[in-house]
């Protein structure tokens, strides 16, 4: 089902400074500490909180450092530059907007668009692949100029790219992305690192539990890049810092709150005494407290760290029963529509734009409550 969102042009789309999102060369930098392989500590944690500046729906700060690929411009891509207000532009969203982060993501597009007096049509697969890829096209059919995708999953996405390509259809990926080439099957990439994401989440386990214990994981989704890349950040990381700390369980609850507790469930039969549990998603998170609090289990009981920072699982950290949340930033809509102008202006793009990611633990989580979503 496609949305029409038309608005007026806003004062705003004029008077906005226009940063050129070029792409700068990946120096060692305050916000990629983990990256080189060392953990993180308390004030990293809020030194990068601190950089990641005001994250209520403004325009999301770029971790330059991590940002890191070629650059793309209009000329490269074979597409004649454009003014971005008078293109039509399609958004397609992947999973069912029950997930706050879906409806922190979908929202942050909608705003972008109207503060820009950009046309907007969107589409929803309800968590749906080969729905996904007839939304695209229905999109594209319905004129769409300009399109941006929030991929379910990274491939299968050739006829789309062949359509778009044949219409010099730019597209621009975030969340995910689509495997293909940069500058040919799509402008850009604006998303987490997710395998840092996966590094700092053991961090926060390795604290929790004191460097020792046994550890289960409750799987996103399979066949997206989140669920490898948080899952190989957080080995890699354990593996090289917590040898006390063994991984005993593994099983995917699909990013969703029922997954997450059925998943719980069935792990407590089988390994009451559970130390931690990493939640690769803080809907499956707040289902597992869901089935550790039916259990009989009390806040603290199991050491719980997530992924997302959405309210619900940030006022859990303040009650207790979890631990520690590693944001996955969705306010892609100031990136997306910046890179979107600037690349319809023939500016350079950076083909892969890393979104700053903030941290939330017993420390911060009641005064850093505002910027969960
Ligand atoms: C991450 C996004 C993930 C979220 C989950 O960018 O793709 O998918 O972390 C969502 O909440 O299901």
């Amino acid at each position: 089902m496609i949305e029409h969102h038309t608005h007026h042009t806003g004062a705003g789309a004029l008077s906005r400074p226009r940063r050129v999102l070029l792409a700068t060369a990946a120096v060692g930098a305050a916000l990629t500490l983990a990256a080189t392989g060392c953990a993180r500590g308390e004030d990293d944690v809020a030194a990068g909180n601190a950089a990641a500046g005001d994250t209520e729906g403004q325009a999301q700060v770029l971790d330059e450092a991590a940002s890191g690929g070629e650059t793309c411009n209009a000329q490269d891509h074979g597409i004649e530059p454009f003014d971005l207000t008078d293109k039509k532009v399609g958004f397609s969203q992947s999973e069912a907007e029950s997930n706050p982060f879906r409806i922190t993501e979908t929202q942050s597009i909608k705003d972008e668009a109207a503060d820009r007096g950009v046309e907007l049509i969107t589409s929803n697969a309800q968590s749906d692949f080969s729905q996904q890829i007839s939304d695209v096209q229905d999109l594209m059919s319905q004129g769409a100029e300009v399109l941006i995708i929030a991929p379910l999953n990274s491939d299968g996405w050739k006829p789309v790219l062949d359509q778009a390509r044949a219409g010099a259809i730019p597209i621009l990926t975030i969340d995910r992305p689509i495997n293909g080439t940069a500058c040919e099957d799509y402008v850009t990439f604006i998303g987490s690192d997710f395998v840092e994401q996966g590094r700092r989440a053991a961090d926060q386990m390795i604290d929790v539990l004191g460097g020792e214990g046994e550890v289960a994981i409750l799987l996103g989704a399979p066949g997206n890049n989140v669920t490898t890349d948080r899952t190989s950040g957080f080995l890699e990381r354990i593996e090289a810092e917590a040898p006390g700390i063994e991984i005993v369980f593994q099983q995917s609850g699909d990013f969703t709150r029922e997954g997450g507790q059925s998943v719980t469930e069935q792990l407590i039969q089988s390994q009451p005494d559970i130390s931690g549990i990493y939640a690769q998603n803080d809907e499956m998170g707040i289902g597992a407290v869901t089935a550790l609090n039916g259990a009989g289990k009390a806040p603290g009981d199991v050491g719980i760290v997530t992924v997302d920072g959405t309210q619900a699982a940030v006022e859990y950290i303040v009650d207790g029963w979890i631990a520690a949340v590693v944001e996955s930033n969705p306010r892609f809509g100031p990136l997306a529509f910046e890179a979107a102008a600037a690349f319809g202006a023939g500016e350079d793009v950076g083909t892969q734009l890393i979104i700053t990611d903030r941290e939330y633990d017993a420390d911060n989580a009641e005064e850093e409550l505002p910027h969960a979503y």
